[in-house]
């Protein structure tokens, strides 16, 4: 049985309005098997970027540490602002691991390029071992070890490392294997499944901070994730950036969590 870790992180969020991803956490929560889900506790307070390039990084600090004291694994973390894939994966066993980066935004940022200064988007980069080390894997994930899916909206600064990555695009979802033999490709024997799900397409899902025309149909990525676990072990997942607007909206929303957290689970 799969165990949930729900991460209610808003503060690596660049949102104006990131206490919704709060809510969002909360909602999916609702809707998971009680006895294997886990709720941490998440810093009421943004924090303080320490000197660093990074906004808020003291609290995000704080819910590492915390997300690395309950880490079971192969378990799947809930979000959460997109950045909590990087506290898991600095807890998991990365031996040997792919990294499938569903989402919207290549999250390609470092602290030098990014305008926010917003961890969320520079959370790929930190799972490539860059950008502020406080936060960032050591050893990051090789570059040959990572394929991106449905990222499409993309800043002019991270354009040249998003080039270096495999990437899928919506269209190629169409086709079931796509991502299992994209994944095999790597060589990786396990597979970490992150879904920021801004890579929905906006006319199937609302509840996102920064919404980009062109994404994914939530049927077509969970098929091609179930596909991709016939033949490659999860080493853990994530699935963040809920963030419903109201509580009613929430609900139009859930079925398409559901049906990738059935795919992943
Ligand atoms: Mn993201």
């Amino acid at each position: 049985m799969t165990d949930f870790l729900i991460v209610p992180q808003w503060q690596g969020s660049p949102s104006a309005r990131a206490m919704l991803l709060t809510d969002g956490a909360a909602a999916i929560a609702g809707d998971l098997p009680r006895a294997s889900t886990t709720t941490l506790d998440v810093p009421l307070e943004a924090g303080e970027s320490l000197g660093s390039g990074v906004r808020r990084l003291s609290s995000l600090l704080r819910v590492r540490s915390a997300l690395q004291d309950a880490w079971t694994d192969g378990a799947v973390v809930i979000g959460g602002d997109c950045s909590v894939t990087v506290a898991a994966l600095a807890v998991a066993d990365t031996s040997d691991v792919a990294v499938l980066w569903c989402d919207a935004h290549p999250d390609l940022h470092s602290p030098d390029t990014s305008p926010s200064g917003a961890f969320s988007g520079m959370a790929l980069r930190a799972v490539l071992g860059e950008g502020e080390e406080q936060l960032a894997l050591s050893p990051g994930i090789p570059r040959d070890r990572v394929v991106t899916v449905g990222v499409r909206a993309v800043d002019d600064e991270e354009a040249g490392e998003l080039d270096r990555l495999t990437t899928i695009t919506p269209e190629d979802l169409l086709r079931a294997d796509a991502v299992l033999e994209a994944v095999r490709a790597t060589g990786a024997s396990r597979v970490w499944v992150h879904i920021d799900v801004d890579v929905i397409d906006p006319a199937e899902f609302a509840g996102v901070s920064e919404a980009a025309p062109f994404g994914a149909s939530a049927s077509d990525l969970a098929a091609a994730i179930r596909r991709l676990r016939e033949e490659i072990p999860l080493a853990g997942a994530t699935v963040a950036g809920f963030a419903p607007r109201t509580p009613v909206a929430a609900v139009d929303d859930l079925g398409a969590i559901l049906r990738l957290i059935g795919a992943l689970a």
